[in-house]
């Protein structure tokens, strides 16, 4: 009886704690949504200074926005692969300022033309004579395409009916409706700076479509550079250098993490070369004071 009392009690402080989480989770959610909009704000209107001939690349998550972030650094470069990460050469802008990753004076810095990735809507996009590329993609593609990356990356677990049906039709996805973000840029695709592209245009017409991104920047691409830009563009070549594109590697090389540094050296020895003697005497001090063992005359610990 008393123990299943003291199950009881154990059990409804677990749902309290746990109801008092979810409670403080959905605030700080709240609280982040509010600093973000107000991120946005003072880069848009304040911080960041758009110039004539920045490019904003500005898709519907899913809708073929690394592809287009890769047309666009082969036509403004030479296109060597030699960068980390496509977020290095091609910002993406919304995420740089959410995650206090760039800000305006970062964005100051980078050589024109600057090129940047955006999923934000047309409200939100900061506003001046730059250039803006829309790309949109089917609906139905792109659910079929966020419900993957939803499983892939986001730890989603359920159907893809479910996902449709709940979430991406009523745009309970990350950057809302497809239907709003595609409609309200679709009201300003006759703008002069606005180009508007579709995927489909992409699949089916790659050279037309590029030639049409060419005219619309400005580029001088000589007709000998074609064929290489065309392959390097290709699924084929973007899948081979996958890392460079993908999302996580992006989050990893932001953080300044380095591949292939966890198993590091594998051998006795490092802190003979890296402490100073200060640092070293420092730590005889500690060593002693806890009783634990003494340095050898090599500078090796012989634990007592
Ligand atoms: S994201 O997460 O918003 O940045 O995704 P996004 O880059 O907009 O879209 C990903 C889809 O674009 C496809 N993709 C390509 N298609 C054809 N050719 C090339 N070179 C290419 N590069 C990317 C990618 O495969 C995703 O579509 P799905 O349907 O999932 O394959």
């Amino acid at each position: 009886m008393v123990k299943s009392m003291k199950n009881l009690g154990k059990k409804t402080l677990s749902f309290l704690l746990k109801s008092y989480s979810i409670l403080l989770r959905e605030l700080i959610d709240i609280l982040t949504d509010i600093a973000s909009s107000n991120d946005f704000i003072r880069i848009a209107y304040l911080d960041f200074v758009p110039r004539p001939d920045d490019i904003f690349i500005v898709t519907y998550p899913r809708s073929g926005t690394t592809w287009m972030q890769m047309i666009l650094y082969q036509l403004a470069t030479d296109g060597n692969m030699d960068f980390p990460h496509i977020a290095q050469v091609c910002p993406w802008f919304d995420r740089s300022i959410m995650y206090n990753i760039m800000d305006g004076s970062d964005f100051e810095k980078l050589p024109s033309p600057r090129i940047f990735k955006s999923h934000l809507s047309y409200k939100r996009i900061p506003k001046g004579s730059c250039k803006y590329i829309y790309v949109a993609r089917d609906g139905q593609d792109v659910a079929v395409s966020y419900f993957h990356f939803y499983n892939s990356h986001l730890n989603f677990k359920g159907t893809f009916s479910e996902f449709f049906d709940k979430y991406f039709m009523r745009g309970k996805v990350q950057f809302g409706l497809w239907f709003t973000h595609v409609a309200q840029w679709q009201k300003h695709e006759n703008y002069p700076n606005v180009l508007f592209l579709k995927y489909e245009d992409l699949v089916n017409d790659f050279k037309g479509t590029l030639q049409k991104i060419i005219n619309f920047c400005g580029f001088q691409i000589e007709d000998e550079r074609l064929p290489e830009i065309m392959e390097r563009c290709s699924y084929a070549f973007m899948k081979k250098y996958e890392d460079k594109f993908d999302h996580i590697s992006g989050m990893i090389w932001e953080k300044g993490y380095k591949q292939n540094s966890f198993i590091r050296k594998g051998q006795a020895g490092s802190g003979k070369e890296y402490l100073t003697n200060q640092q070293k005497d420092q730590f005889i001090k500690e060593l002693n004071k806890w009783g634990l063992g003494k340095l050898s005359d090599e500078n090796i610990l012989i634990l007592t």
